[in-house]
């Protein structure tokens, strides 16, 4: 595994455009990681050119946060990494490249994103996450809930993200609606599954879900949560999501009440002839970091 200093993007082809002197890995509080890797996709495909397409998205993206107010992006400088190698196994992606990356934006004291690529890039950051919070469990948007044992005979597939993450934490799953009868969690770290037919508008069950989170939570976003109007272009579409607004509300309750330690963003299959999908991931990943800065990094703003 190369040092992070080698992967890193030293031009201006960075997340958010930002000027180089904000992205360096001394300077960067945030460093994004990219895995476009669509190796065990089962419907739509197109979720590898994903990360390209939102980093070019984010570079149109306004870097004031009207919402709370400040500028959370410069103030805290954001590093780019080179995107991981597809051309291998679900394992190898998540295991091989994205978890030693995560693991060494820990062990150096920063926050990670993660930007997919299909879902089954995942489980290697929370690995990561999990070994440097051991009381660590995931907030998890999905429309399904990823927790066969094994998909196309492979533990490691997008079908199988929660699966494998549920081999060391909890998790609190929204938006579901697509999952088989019978999808176990382990017995020890159960997995609280918020159905969308039931929990797709504001309510107390929001407070409900985050209260089962422990303290430090890595929050992982299939962007399919979300409804096909708010996110058209991805791989296995289901209708009836989270609306937009839905979904930054819940995000922003979490990173009030508990604290986010990294996210990633993933599933966003870009759709030619418009740029609805990676704009909107891109303006998600914006809104989160403004959520985490402002909440879980000045705790004095929480309200
Ligand atoms: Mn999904």
């Amino acid at each position: 595994m190369p040092d992070l200093t080698d992967l890193l993007v030293t031009d201006d082809d960075n997340f958010f455009g930002l000027e180089p002197e904000l992205t360096t890995l001394e300077r960067a509080r945030i460093v994004v990681m990219s895995a476009p890797y669509e190796g065990t996709v089962s419907y739509g495909k197109g979720t590898g050119a994903g990360p390209e397409a939102i980093r070019r998205a984010s570079q149109q993206v306004e870097l004031f946060d009207e919402i709370t107010g400040e500028e959370h992006i410069p103030r805290h400088g954001v590093a780019t990494l080179k995107a991981f190698n597809p051309d291998c196994t679900a394992e190898e992606m998540t295991i091989g490249q994205v978890y030693p990356a995560a693991k060494q934006i820990f062990e150096a004291g920063k926050f990670p994103i993660l930007v997919g690529g299909e879902h089954s890039v995942s489980p290697g950051a929370v690995k990561a996450a999990f070994e440097t919070y051991p009381d660590l469990s995931v907030f998890h948007i999905d429309a399904h809930s990823d927790m066969r044992e094994s998909y196309d005979e492979d533990k490691h597939s997008h079908a199988c993200a929660a699966a494998r993450i549920n081999e060391w934490c909890p998790i609190v799953q929204v938006g579901i609606r697509s999952r088989e009868k019978f999808e176990p969690g382990h017995p020890d770290r159960p997995v609280h599954c918020y159905h969308a037919w039931d929990y797709h508008t504001e309510g107390p069950w929001i407070d409900e879900a985050i209260g089962k989170l422990s303290r430090n939570v890595y929050l992982t976003i299939d962007v399919d949560g979300f409804d096909p109007s708010v996110f058209p272009g991805t791989g296995t579409p289901e209708p009836g999501g989270l609306t937009w607004y839905l979904g930054l509300k819940i995000i922003q309750k979490l990173a009030k009440a508990r604290n986010i330690v990294g996210f990633d963003i993933v599933e966003v299959a870009p759709t030619e002839g418009q740029q609805v999908s990676e704009f909107a991931a891109a303006r998600l990943m914006g809104r989160t970091i403004a959520f985490v800065s402002k909440y879980c990094w000045n705790p004095e703003g929480a309200v």
